[in-house]
């Protein structure tokens, strides 16, 4: 939910949402280097915080506070969810409130499954949100490796889990984008761009659409010019 502080500054939560190992810890790691090295729209505010168990893979969640350089009040709270199946409650816990999902898929084919069960997930604890009132962005992650699925079969999934609109349905201008990612720092692909895109999609949300997804037709005239 978009918090307004008295002062005017605007909080806006984002959630990375995947299951475990498809890169959601890593996708915060090289966002935050990279917005703190380039001169971007984004800037981080302070360090990003980890809870990690000994093998490294995320407890509770990792938390980073990044800030709109264009609009210096605007603040994003981002959050990763631990995406072991035994975390299911705490998952539901760290959604609340979330104002804009990343949805971060393990693209390695043997793993379409278990992206679905997560996606299904998601779904259940959004209640319905989804695109409606949360905008959600989806990164097929691990775009560099082999035997990957591509963003034409996420569309296809997206689609019969009802997370797609087709026109004259005025929602379809709120589809997911699906980018096609590498979290690794070295080769980072579209890590900063899907990023940017959910926060812009929140922040027209909150603007124009009062928390949901703006569709009536002044707005859409003036989206024409943005
Ligand atoms: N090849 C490749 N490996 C990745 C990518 N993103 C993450 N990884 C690796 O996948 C593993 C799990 O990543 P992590 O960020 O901990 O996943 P999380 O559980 O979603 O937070 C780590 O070994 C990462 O280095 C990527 O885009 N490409
Ligand atoms: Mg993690």
């Amino acid at each position: 939910m978009v918090r307004i502080e008295e002062d005017g500054r605007i909080h806006i939560k984002v959630l990375y949402w995947g299951m475990a190992g498809s890169g959601k810890t890593t996708i915060v790691d090289t966002l935050h280097r990279l917005t703190k090295e380039q001169e971007l729209d984004m800037t981080p505010k302070g360090e990003l915080k980890k809870i990690d168990m000994a093998n490294g893979s995320t407890l509770y969640f990792d938390r980073g506070i990044f800030q709109s350089t264009k609009t210096p009040k605007i603040f994003y709270h981002i959050y990763t969810v631990a995406g072991q199946t035994q975390f299911s409650p705490l998952r539901k816990t760290v959604f609340e409130g979330t104002d804009g999902v990343l949805f971060v898929v393990d693209s390695q084919t043997f793993l379409f499954e278990d992206n679905i069960e997560s996606l299904k997930e998601l779904k259940k604890v959004a209640q319905g949100d989804l695109i409606k009132e949360i905008p959600m962005v989806v990164m097929l992650n691990k775009k560099d490796l082999n035997e990957t699925i591509g963003a034409s079969e996420f569309e296809h999934i997206l689609k019969e889990e009802g997370l797609w609109y087709s026109p004259p349905n005025k929602l379809s201008l709120w589809n997911p984008i699906i980018f096609e990612t590498c979290a690794l720092y070295d080769m980072k692909r579209d890590i900063y761009r899907s990023f940017y895109e959910c926060a812009r999609r929140t922040a027209l949300y909150h603007i124009y659409g009062n928390g949901t997804a703006p569709i009536d037709d002044e707005f859409l005239k003036k989206y024409d010019k943005m």
